[in-house]
């Protein structure tokens, strides 16, 4: 009796929670398209720009996310959403609570509901940003990557969640998605779901219909279980029915273009079709006469990814294990609306009259139309006392700020008379690899492929290579001599990556949010060949975009990586430095200001919050990542000691290495590893303008950053506002010359000219490609001494003239 009443209860909860979610998937779907409906033709236009918004797309996804937001998910899970399903997003966060009506009212308007989910712009709980397609997506495996690295170095998270992909079909074109699905099978990723919204449309048009078959086998690939969704219920049950199993083998057969376009079409389209093609199979005709148009439109478009039920059963048969899935749900883009179906609907908005017509169709009164539970045919009460009990948003927020790493105010490194940028860093990583402080404890090297030629080798001999299972150093158990160990463990600090530079990317993206994701802080250092930065970049953007935090060690760098070869120089990374948003860049000449920008970058990624008013920037009040563009070309080191002046002057970007006289008509300016010319050129003018002066730019983002700060504080009204540049450039005239010398393009520093409306002679990189040694290299592209005296001779003259 007991059992029977108990199995009664547990089949009418289950009914209500089918009931609500079905109620709660309407409600979903409502809210998107109002949410881009009203912000195409109700908000008011200032512009006349169109505001755009995918209604299609969002269509596409609110079964499946209903379902996963409703029911399935925990708050340990942490989710990726398709860009262009951000109103679904943002639905579901306003019916858990947890997103403002004036936040979705304002989509796609300044401090709304952003146009794609977004980390630091949107107020809700995203947990990955996405809009660059395949990105989003591919960063949940890394993200499980370093959930199991905190793990398995004891960092927590106390409960383990599971990584979620809402991909768009069309996604998967991006090279970046195989690329981290290669990396993920060596790494043996698990607690990974990717969920493919396949509705066989991308944005100009209807996919092939081949490409089905190659999804599934590329997951199979690399071992990951494929749950192909194809039909849902009401199909399934009509397949059984005599002439059920003709009808299911035409819809197989159905080129994915006459699928969409009948979907499009409705009832009348399918049943002429399906009674051309079918008409004298025995039951099809019974079957067709069964249903009106629109219950044939329903059956026909049931398919899985729009079946509740069917979604539920697979999620819930993938949770018993923690396998990586991939579930191919079939959808239909636009499913639901008017426009379903139609090859032009990526970004086709339902027309005023289409959506009075849907509203009607929803139950919706004017003035109702955010209203939660207007329309539902289940009482507000009954679904209000379901929302409370959503698994995913039960235990209030979800992640908790983490205490930080305590960091040094100094590093500690062997110095040698004469070395490169490169070495130092390996030497301080060397360092800092030898002892027990908590700050080694969380640093976590990765790189693609050039962890020794980057020098990262010192530190991998003492804190090994991550990995799931022990692997000795087959080399030293074989006692073949080796300056590199290779000891792999789960306990190891260097995650070792292929040579795909998104991945580096991603990686840096996931392990630097380890904090926001799983409550720990990290503190990443990937290394990288500079030139190869531009294979990543929209990774590297991305990463930033997100507020991940992390430190970019590339080197070597420019045309001073000599013999190396032209093709591995590079030129334009210095501007990346300048206009990457979140990335500090640095390009430090000698060992010292190496060890200070390093010791200083561990806070800095540490920091929460990035500037908010226009002042903040002078103040330096929040916090990011940090490039440095080191070099392999070995210089002279000077004897000093760097104090508290000179540490906040290489902070702040700059300083004199011989400060000008006042009112001195010539300065020469260098950046990096070009300091061994620039000091030399500098000594032999010193003869004909005695009070030239000699600055060292450790950073020309830092610089130019403080530079337009001060001028937008200048601007709101803080009269007083002055920039570091500024101030540095103060003593010179007001007609001197500037010679900026850099290895990378010349426009890194020809700006300086701009700040006191100096003269500038910019010398640089524009042209690449010539393999050679330094002293031919630097005469062909003009940044020998020679070129420098010529061009410091140039512009005195001019100014003469002048
Ligand atoms: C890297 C990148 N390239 C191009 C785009 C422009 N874009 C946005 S959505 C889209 C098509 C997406 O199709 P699909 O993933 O199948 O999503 P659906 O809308 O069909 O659900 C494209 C090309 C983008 N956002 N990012
Ligand atoms: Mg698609």
């Amino acid at each position: 009796m007991a059992k029977t009443a108990t199995k009664r209860r547990e089949t009418d909860q289950w009914g209500e929670t089918l009931a609500c979610l079905a109620a709660l998937e309407r409600k979903v779907l409502w809210l998107a398209a109002w949410t881009i409906h009203n912000a195409n033709h109700l908000r008011p236009s200032r512009d006349g720009l169109k505001v755009g918004g995918h209604q299609a797309s969002c269509a596409s996804l609110v079964t499946i996310m209903t379902a996963l937001y409703f029911h399935v998910l925990r708050p340990e899970d942490r989710v990726a959403v398709k860009p262009h399903a951000s109103p679904v997003f943002h639905a579901i966060q306003y019916l858990m609570g947890r997103q403002s009506r004036e936040a979705i009212e304002r989509f796609r308007a300044l401090g709304g509901a952003q146009s794609y989910p977004s980390r630091t712009k949107d107020a809700d709980d995203v947990d990955f940003s996405t809009g660059s397609v395949g990105l989003g997506g591919a960063a949940t495996l890394f993200a499980s990557l370093v959930q199991d690295y905190l793990r398995l170095h004891d960092l927590g998270p106390a409960n383990e969640g599971r990584m979620v992909a809402l991909f768009g079909d069309a996604e998967i074109d991006e090279g970046n998605v195989f690329e981290a699905l290669y990396e993920g099978w060596k790494h043996e990723v698990r607690n990974l779901w990717w969920v493919i919204d396949y509705n066989r449309q991308s944005l100009d048009s209807i996919v092939t219909d081949r490409l089905y078959g190659r999804i599934g086998k590329m997951f199979e690939a690399v071992d990951w279980p494929v749950v192909t969704l194809k039909y849902g219920k009401r199909l399934e049950a009509a397949f059984a029915r005599p002439g059920g199993e003709a009808l299911k083998d035409w819809i197989d057969r159905c080129p994915n273009s006459l699928y969409s376009a009948l979907t499009f079409k409705g009832g009348p389209g399918w049943r002429r079709h399906l009674k051309r093609d079918l008409g004298g199979v025995s039951g099809v005709r019974a079957l067709l006469d069964s249903h009106d148009d629109e219950a044939l439109q329903a059956l026909m478009t049931n398919l899985a990814g729009h079946d509740i039920e069917s979604l539920l059963e697979a999620f819930a048969e993938a949770e018993g294990d923690d396998r990586p899935r991939c579930f191919l749900a079939y959808t239909i883009k636009g499913f639901g609306l008017p426009i379903a179906g139609h090859k032009d609907n990526h970004a086709g908005l339902m027309s005023v009259a289409q959506m009075a017509t849907f509203k009607a169709a929803n139950g919706i009164a004017d003035g109702a139309e955010w209203d939660p539970f207007a329309g539902l045919d289940i009482a507000p009460e009954r679904l209000r006392a379901f929302l409370a009990r959503v698994p995913f948003a039960a235990r209030g927020p979800r992640t908790a700020p983490a205490d930080p790493v305590p960091v040094p105010e100094r590093l500690a490194w062997r110095a040698a008379r004469a070395m490169s940028t490169q070495e130092a860093f390996g030497r301080l990583l060397h360092e800092l690899g030898g002892g027990d402080s908590a700050l080694a404890k969380r640093i976590v090297t990765t790189s693609p492929d050039v962890a020794v030629s980057t020098n990262l080798g010192p530190w991998i001999n003492r804190r090994g290579i991550f990995a799931r299972r022990e692997h000795e150093d087959t080399f030293r158990a074989e006692e073949v001599v080796s300056a590199q160990r290779w000891a792999m463990s789960k306990r190891g600090q260097h995650i070792e990556l292929g040579i795909a530079e998104n991945n580096l990317f991603l990686m840096l993206a996931a392990l630097g949010l380890a904090e926001p994701l799983f409550g720990t802080r990290l503190i990443p250092i990937g290394t990288v060949y500079d030139p190869f930065i531009q294979r990543g970049l929209d990774a590297l953007n991305y990463a930033c975009y997100q507020d991940a935090r992390f430190i970019l060690v590339a080197t070597p760098s420019g045309i001073s990586l000599a013999p190396e070869g032209g093709a591995h120089q590079s030129i334009g990374t210095p501007l990346i430095g300048i206009t990457q948003d979140g990335l500090a860049a640095f390009e430090p000449a000698f060992a010292d200001e190496l060890a200070t920008i390093l010791a200083w970058a561990f806070a800095y990624l540490q920091r929460h919050g990035g500037p908010a008013h226009p002042g903040d920037w002078l103040r330096d009040a929040g916090g990011g990542s940090v490039y440095l563009r080191l070099s392999t070309r070995s210089i002279d080191q000077p004897e000093r000691s760097i104090d508290e002046p000179l540490r906040d002057a290489v902070l702040a970007g700059g300083y004199w290495l011989r400060p000008p006289g006042a009112g001195a008509r010539l300065a020469l300016v260098y950046t990096g590893t070009v300091a061994p010319e620039t000091i030399e050129a500098h000594r032999q003018l010193l003869e004909d303008a005695p009070d030239a002066g000699l600055l060292a730019v450790t950073s020309a983002d830092r610089l130019n950053a403080g530079w337009h700060a001060a001028e937008r504080a200048r601007q709101a009204g803080d009269r007083g506002a002055l920039s570091h540049v500024e101030r540095l450039l103060a003593p010179l005239a007001p007609d001197a010359a500037l010679v900026t010398v850099i290895d990378g393009h010349p426009a890194t520093l020809a700006w300086l000219g701009a700040v006191r409306g100096h003269r500038v002679a910019p010398l640089g990189v524009e042209h690449f490609g010539q393999s050679g040694d330094l002293p031919d290299l630097y005469r062909v592209y003009r940044l020998d001494v020679d070129a420098i005296l010529d061009a410091a001779a140039a512009l005195s003259l001019a100014g003469l003239g002048s």
